[in-house]
């Protein structure tokens, strides 16, 4: 039995997609259990890229089922729309599947997170507007619609004349916006449920099993600790727990049966949408590794924010996850840059911590403690092994591993599959 994590252990972005299709020859499952297609997981094939939103990042190897599981939120049009374009690239999609207790994402949910964001004013959180937190705010309201209600067409349309009814009087009276229609998004569904049907599976029940039956289990987080609902720098969080905590929850797989938890980190940091960020660059260091790591998001194209590596993040994500292993992504980008300041600790009204204190308006205050390490000039990008790292390139990874206390066992330099060098 083996059941491999990998989540983000910053503000998502890190190159988790990269990471999933790399272990996803040697894979029987992978699993998706939190978020929905917020995420932008890009992955390069010969040079190809493929950008997956909701369906995992397996789906690129034929012999790995893919499953989005319970915990996640599921747009059906937005993943008929992604099984489409993956089978237009001649690529076969039979093995994807989703679980019956996934929450639906509903068309008022889209509409709501727009309508929320613009309400908020200058307290928006910049969601990627997919409809993510009006749909787990359902579900935890128990006014949700979930996949498996497809399977019983009647009961779907008494729980949507419930619902819908409940959520055009907040969309009209309190946004002034318009009504949606019922009888229009009945059919709608109507029309793509048969397709929808053979997919939906009690994941539960399969991916226990398969675990029992000793298949190798990867479960593929979204976002990243920072980002958590209860850990990240609430309320600039997204609304679902992208940690190893979660893939208990949102797959239903006991704490017992993980038995690799691997965070995924890049190089240096970066951050779509609102809240505090220690360590940004609003300076040239900034737009230069903005254009050098091709920083834009994967689903918006937003321009991310970028700044130097902060410890005292990772270091958070490493104790929250109980991470085992650590991936260092996108080295490459940082070659040529002279010296590289790492945050090590934060300086809040004249004291230093070396965690992440709870209140987003202590982290928004907060100075950066760095330490500067001397760059490297080589490109290091063909590189296949660690000896032949630079040795300045080697110090900055051995701090990441000092200050976390978790070893590296994978280096990335580059996009695509080939470019990896495996540490232990
Ligand atoms: P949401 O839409 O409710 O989840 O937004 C809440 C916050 O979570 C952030 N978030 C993300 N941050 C980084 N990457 C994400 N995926 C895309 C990507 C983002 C994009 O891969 O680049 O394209 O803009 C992602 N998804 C959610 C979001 O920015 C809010 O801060
Ligand atoms: P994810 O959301 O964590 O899967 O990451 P994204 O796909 O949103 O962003 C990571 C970006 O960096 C993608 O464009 C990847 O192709 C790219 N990438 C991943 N690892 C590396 C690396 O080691 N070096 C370089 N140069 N690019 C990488
Ligand atoms: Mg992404």
């Amino acid at each position: 039995m083996a059941g491999y994590v990998v989540v983000g252990t910053q503000w998502g972005d890190e190159g988790k997609g990269k990471i999933v299709d790399v272990l996803g020859d040697k894979v029987d499952y992978v699993v998706r259990f939190q978020g929905g297609n917020n995420a932008g997981h890009t992955v390069v094939v010969d040079g190809k890229k493929h950008i997956l939103h909701l369906l995992p990042s397996g789906v690129l190897h034929r012999q790995s089922k893919c499953i989005i599981g319970p915990g996640v939120v599921v747009d059906p049009f937005v993943f008929l729309e992604e099984i489409s374009v993956i089978e237009k690239g001649g690529l076969n999609t039979d093995h994807v599947f989703i679980s019956e207790r996934a929450h639906l994402i509903m068309p008022y949910h889209i509409a709501l997170d727009k309508y929320q964001e613009e309400y908020k004013k200058e307290n928006k959180v910049g969601t990627t507007k997919r409809g993510i937190g009006p749909c787990y705010a359902d579900k935890f309201q128990r006014v949700g619609l979930r996949v498996g209600d497809l399977l019983d067409f009647e009961t779907f349309k008494e729980k949507l004349t419930f619902t819908l009814k409940m959520k055009n009087d907040e969309i009209v009276k309190l946004y002034g916006g318009e009504a949606f229609d019922l009888d229009k998004m009945i059919k709608d569904f109507d029309d793509i449920r048969e397709t929808l049907l053979p997919r939906i599976i009690d994941a539960v029940e399969e991916v226990n099993n398969a675990l029992d039956d000793d298949k190798f289990v990867l479960f593929e987080g979204a976002q990243a600790a920072m980002l958590d609902i209860n850990y990240g720098t609430y309320p600039y969080v997204t609304s679902s727990s992208p940690t190893s905590a979660g893939v208990c929850a949102g797959a239903g797989v006991s704490p017992k049966k993980l038995d690799r938890i691997v965070g995924v980190v890049k190089a240096y940091s970066t951050r779509v949408g609102e809240g505090p960020f220690v360590t940004e660059q609003l300076n040239e260091d900034g737009d230069l590794i903005r254009s050098n790591g091709a920083e834009y998001g994967a689903t918006t194209g937003r321009p991310r924010r970028c700044g130097w590596l902060d410890l005292v993040v990772v270091k958070h994500a490493a104790r929250i996850n109980g991470l085992t292993d650590l991936v260092i992504t996108k080295v490459d980008i940082l070659s040529g840059i002279k010296e590289i300041p790492v945050c090590v600790g934060y300086e809040i009204d004249g004291k230093v911590y070396d965690y992440i204190p709870a209140s987003v308006e202590k982290v928004a205050k907060a100075k950066p403690v760095y330490e500067v390490y001397p760059g490297w000039d080589e490109d290091i990008s063909k590189i296949a092994t660690w000896d032949e790292l630079p040795e300045n390139c080697k110090k900055y990874l051995k701090k990441i591993e000092e200050f976390t206390n978790t070893r590296i066992s994978m280096v990335s330099v580059g996009p695509g599959r080939e470019h990896n060098i495996y540490v232990h």
